[in-house]
């Protein structure tokens, strides 16, 4: 059995900024679950692009407003509170946040816990 609380998080190598987002790792790879979640607030009025090419990822949104983007087809899912959306086939995409938004973020396969994307929006491979 395991217990995390966010305020284990906070102030440590497992709260990550990316710019655009912070991300409190919860669940990681070293947990053994197979999966990793995070809390992550998304910050109002940024437009980040992301393609989790060695990623699947499930985001519930449970609060604040906002739009993804998914670039092979410019099609527009608009997001609010109480809204999941899984990108289960890689999607390329654009995420918006009109207002703070806070998501919870699972992972296949794990995340090791301080990862941030690359130019292209990617999380790399764990090869460990
Ligand atoms: C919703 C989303 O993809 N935000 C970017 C950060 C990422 N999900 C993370 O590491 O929590």
């Amino acid at each position: 059995m395991k217990v995390v609380k966010l305020e284990d998080v906070l102030g440590t190598e497992h709260e990550v900024d990316g710019g655009n987002w912070i991300s409190r790792r919860l669940i990681m790879k070293k947990h053994g679950m197979g999966y990793s979640v995070n809390d992550t607030i998304i910050k109002a009025g940024t437009e980040t692009h992301i393609w989790y090419k060695n990623h699947l990822e499930a985001v519930y949104c449970i609060e604040g407003e906002g739009e993804v983007v998914t670039l092979s087809d410019n099609k527009v899912w608009p997001i609010t509170k109480d809204t999941l959306y899984a990108l289960d086939e890689h999607d390329e995409h654009l995420l918006r946040a009109k207002e703070d938004m806070r998501m919870i973020c699972v992972f296949n396969p794990p995340l090791s816990g301080k990862e941030v994307h690359d130019e292209n929006g990617v999380y790399p491979v764990d090869e460990d």
